[in-house]
């Protein structure tokens, strides 16, 4: 048998065994969920995408806002293992030091789901399946995207996520990738973590504005759309132009940044969607009966751009 198949049948023997009895809801199931915080409008749809898709299938969900600290989120796993909750799930803030809470989960056979972003641990039995995004792609796409905005000639300050977080790795791996094999008249000439906040998006930016640089930026790259919409506040403060002066591209697609491209402010959004929540309960459920799960699942987006951005797109977006 595979690692996976393993997994899954393992899963599914701790699901039957655990499926009657002392559970919350009749036969349902019970899922812990550790949410990094609630840093950025992504982080607030995802949360309530899972939310709503376990109220709707009457899984008992124990949901655990990390408030951004990763001590919180390993101490929410530990008691979800204490509580004997058949599926764990989590969105881990940082690639790095999670190998021995999972260890822990795996001794009690209590499988382990990634969502949104991935780990570093060396034994990837760890854990049954990770269902998130390409954040290189999405790093390549944003460079793509300015490339087009720009007519490939930018000096570019890069407002990075979350250190250690897999969507800022990834993300600024992707890009600088494309900048490297593509797009040569296209340089990154300031680079800072702006946590994936809107106010510390904004505060870093002013830092780069007044810095000795600051008058020769002319593109944004921001690793999400939150901090993008704070680096746009201080632009407008300092007197610029963003759309004209400073051409912006960030990641996510919120409803915000939609706003941001209609005024002209924002030439485009890669997408990345946080509307995770049917997805990882069909895994869930999927494991319940014991079927296999791929052990990667890569969401399926593609990039928004100022042109195609309409009032009636704006109105229809979803989050
Ligand atoms: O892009 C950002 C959020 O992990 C994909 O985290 C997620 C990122 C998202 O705070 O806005």
């Amino acid at each position: 048998m595979s690692r996976v198949h393993r997994s899954a049948a393992l899963a599914a023997i701790v699901l039957i065994a655990g499926g009657c009895g002392s559970r919350a809801r009749s036969g349902g199931l019970v899922v812990g969920f550790s949410q990094v915080g609630a840093e950025s409008g992504w982080r607030t749809a995802n949360t309530r995408s899972i939310k709503g898709e376990a109220d709707r299938r009457g899984v008992t969900l124990k949901f655990s806002d990390a408030q951004g600290d990763q001590e919180n989120q390993i101490r929410a796993i530990r008691s979800f293992i204490q509580q004997k909750v058949d599926v764990i799930a989590f969105s881990p803030k940082t690639e790095d030091g999670w190998q021995a809470v999972l260890e822990e989960a795996k001794q009690a056979h209590i499988p382990v789901i990634l969502t949104d972003r991935a780990v570093n641990v060396q034994d990837t039995s760890l854990y049954v399946t990770f269902i998130g995004s390409d954040f290189v792609e999405e790093g390549r796409r944003a460079a793509a995207c300015l490339a087009r905005a720009t007519g490939g000639k930018a000096r570019i300050a890069e407002l990075q996520g979350t250190p250690g977080s897999a969507p800022a790795l990834d993300r600024k791996k992707g890009f600088e990738a494309a900048l490297a094999a593509e797009f040569p008249g296209l340089t990154i000439i300031k680079s800072q973590s702006g946590n994936f906040e809107r106010a510390r998006g904004k505060e870093v930016f002013e830092a780069f504005l007044r810095s000795p640089e600051g008058a020769s930026i002319t593109a944004l790259y921001a690793h999400n759309d939150d901090m993008a919409l704070g680096a746009i506040q201080a632009i407008e403060a300092a007197g610029k132009k963003p759309g004209t002066d400073i051409v912006i591209v960030s990641v996510d697609g919120v409803h915000d940044a939609f706003q941001a491209m209609l005024d002209g402010k924002l030439a485009c959004s890669v997408e990345c969607n946080p509307l995770l929540g049917p997805q990882l309960f069909d895994l869930i459920e999927r494991l319940k009966r014991g079927e296999p799960v791929p052990k990667r699942i890569i969401t399926k987006e593609g990039v928004y751009e100022r042109s195609q951005v309409t009032r009636e797109t704006l109105a229809a977006r979803q989050y």
